[in-house]
């Protein structure tokens, strides 16, 4: 990714530094530590957005103050609501911050424009009620409809100056991505990959990545199935942003489409060498100039060489697309199967061809060594649509099966390198051929994870269940904890106790705004939202004429490995939780891609249904 600044050619010196602010990092003894200053508004920090009326509703102080202090809720009116005094919680490890924290979930009034004040200090506004996450649901799967591959961006669906033309179609340079050549010595033919999603600032478009963000989607549809309280309406046939309308199909299965569709033409065919695995990506040849809006690509599209990794993406998704469209397309749904079958045995006749963590020149290197997690993924997945004998043993005899750091690591449950806990949490909720107790030991699993999630959130005063080792925040760090989130949600899914609830509200607090910098991470939502990150298109930072990124964009979020110059630059010293800066150019904090996103739209699905539904979810997934 250094080569998407360097293809820039940006002066570096000459991007925007926000105003200093608020002075951030205080020690109760008012000295401060060595590290930026940033503008970080009010030391009041709640949850921008709002809370829902029956969940927990927590935020946190910023001060230098070690004893307590009042707090006081107020409405819009100025009127106070309630109030109490806050708690004394030391200095926060993630930011250096001394801070304080404030509980006011008794109360259920609902109403708009409330606010906290602390010693003074006024929060920004947000809402308490029961429709907190219901837009949202709607702007995060928009999202992927926004960053398809080979169709216009239509008007009516997006407004206007979302629209754009089709990017990487026939009528594209080099023919886009309806005739695209490999690499030189990797085949000597040309395939028609068009469609699909692209990944994310760049077009490319990568087999490992397009996997598990297609599998969440799938996932967050296939959760109204299984758990009752789960609404299937508001994803359904006619209610989201894509062109698909009336055609019967739930509109979040025709957006997995557009992209399982992709991911199967990735596969290599019959009678070539390899066949039935799966290309690993393809992009263009050189990091795309910055900005270019998709149409206006130049460039040489080339598709790299198949990966176990992509391969087994493919099988794992393909298994699951086979269960979910059986209803609606049968004869989709049985190519769906085939295909993931032949991918299974492709990957089995070639368990370790690895792609290389340093193919990043004109695209992601998305290089993973590791693929027992993806074997474990597609084997979970071809059995719980097939019942198959061979896929249980599979299940059953891989290393993972059971061993709960495996299966979610500590830091992070889930990512594009990370995927077994994608087929844990399908064995654990959707039904399959495992006796009661391998499945009730899957369960347990998935809860002993949520257990140390959930004791991250109760120990860290911004309730984030987010505690990586070494307590460094890594790229794509809001992802981490969406991910998290969902191995709680589906915790409270499988047992209704609220503390897993809890801490998945607790993580969009942080995530919408409750954090050491007040900042929302999606774009739109909240007072002090990210509306700079990086992507070719959305740059209106870099070109007026463009726009920013439509609303329910996720950012990456703070990464203390400052992987760009312009965090670099910025941030030098950062405390990890601080280390995000809203500049278009900070790629490795600031970048929106399919693989956040598609946990951003699983959980505000999860949240909107609890807004919906006190009882959503409680104890109630179907065996
Ligand atoms: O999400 C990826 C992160 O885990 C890696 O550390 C990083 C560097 O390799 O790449 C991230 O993925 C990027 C991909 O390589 C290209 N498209 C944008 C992705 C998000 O930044």
């Amino acid at each position: 990714m250094v080569g998407a600044a360097v293809a820039a050619g940006l002066a570096l010196g000459a991007l925007t530094v926000p105003a200093a602010g608020a002075v951030e990092r205080l020690a109760p003894s008012g000295a401060k530590p060595a590290g930026p200053t940033l503008d970080t508004g009010s030391p009041v920090r709640v949850n921008q957005v709002g809370y829902l009326t029956h969940g927990p509703k927590k935020g946190t102080v910023v001060t230098t103050a070690t004893k307590p202090l009042t707090w006081t809720l107020r409405t819009a009116h100025g009127i106070k609501e309630a109030g109490g005094t806050t708690t004394p919680a030391g200095i926060d490890p993630s930011s250096g911050q001394n801070v304080q924290t404030f509980d006011f979930s008794k109360v259920t009034q609902k109403g708009k424009g409330y606010t906290v004040i602390v010693d003074g200090k006024e929060s920004e506004p947000f809402t308490i009620g029961d429709d907190i996450y219901s837009s949202l649901r709607r702007d995060s799967l928009a999202y992927f409809y926004q960053n398809r591959s080979g169709i216009k961006i239509d008007a009516d669906i997006v407004g206007g100056k979302y629209a754009r033309p089709a990017g990487h179609d026939k009528a594209a340079a080099h023919g886009g991505d309806t005739d695209v050549p490999c690499r030189p010595g990797v085949c000597d033919y040309r395939r028609n990959v068009s469609g699909g999603w692209y990944d994310a600032g760049d077009q490319g478009k990568y087999v490992v990545n397009g996997g598990i963000s297609v599998a969440q989607l799938m996932s967050a549809f296939e959760r109204t199935r299984t758990t009752k309280g789960a609404d299937a309406k508001p994803l359904g046939d006619g209610r989201l942003r894509v062109p698909e309308h009336g055609n019967g199909v739930p509109d979040i299965l025709d957006e997995a489409r557009w992209e399982m569709d992709f991911l199967m033409r990735m596969q290599v065919p019959q009678g070539k060498p390899l066949a039935g695995m799966a290309f690993h990506k393809v992009h263009d040849d050189q990091w795309t100039g910055f900005p270019t809006r998709p149409d206006q690509d130049k460039q040489q599209r080339e598709l790299h060489a198949p990966s176990t990794a992509a391969t087994l993406n493919l099988a794992a998704t393909a298994a699951q697309s086979a269960r979910l469209f059986k209803p609606y397309d049968p004869k989709f749904a049985a190519r769906s199967l085939h295909v993931a079958e032949t991918a299974w045995a492709a990957a089995k006749a070639h368990p370790d061809v690895i792609a290389s963590d340093q193919d990043s020149t004109g695209g992601g290197a998305y290089g993973d060594s590791d693929v027992s997690d993806e074997f474990y993924w597609a084997a979970a997945e071809l059995f719980i649509t097939t019942g198959d004998n061979t896929y249980r043993q599979a299940v059953l005899q891989s290393p993972l099966h059971g061993d709960v750091d495996a299966l979610f690591p500590r830091g992070g449950a889930l990512s594009w390198s990370q995927v077994a806990g994608l087929g844990a949490l399908d064995l654990a909720t959707v039904p399959n051929k495992l006796t009661d107790k391998q499945r009730d030991a899957v369960r347990r699993t998935v809860i002993r994870a949520a257990d140390r999630y959930a004791a991250d959130s109760a120990k860290s005063a911004y309730g984030v269940p987010y505690a990586p080792k070494g307590g460094a925040y890594e790229w794509g760090s809001n992802s981490q904890v969406l991910n998290n989130m969902v191995v709680l949600a589906t915790a409270h899914d499988l047992t209704g106790k609220s503390r897993y609830r809890d801490a998945v509200l607790r993580g969009m607090d942080y995530l919408l705004g409750a954090n050491p910098l007040n900042q929302s991470y999606v774009t739109g939502y909240g007072e002090r939202n990210s509306h700079h990150q990086h992507h070719r298109f959305w740059a209106h930072q870099i070109d007026p004429k463009l726009p920013n990124p439509a609303p329910g964009s996720l950012a990456g979020g703070p990464n203390s490995g400052l992987q760009d110059p312009v965090a670099q630059k910025k941030l030098k010293g950062c405390a990890p939780a601080m280390c995000y800066t809203d500049d278009i150019m900070s790629f490795s904090t600031n970048e929106i891609t399919i693989n956040w996103n598609a946990p951003l739209a699983w959980i505000s699905s999860y949240a909107d249904d609890l807004g919906h539904n006190a009882a959503g979810g409680a104890g109630a997934t179907r065996s």
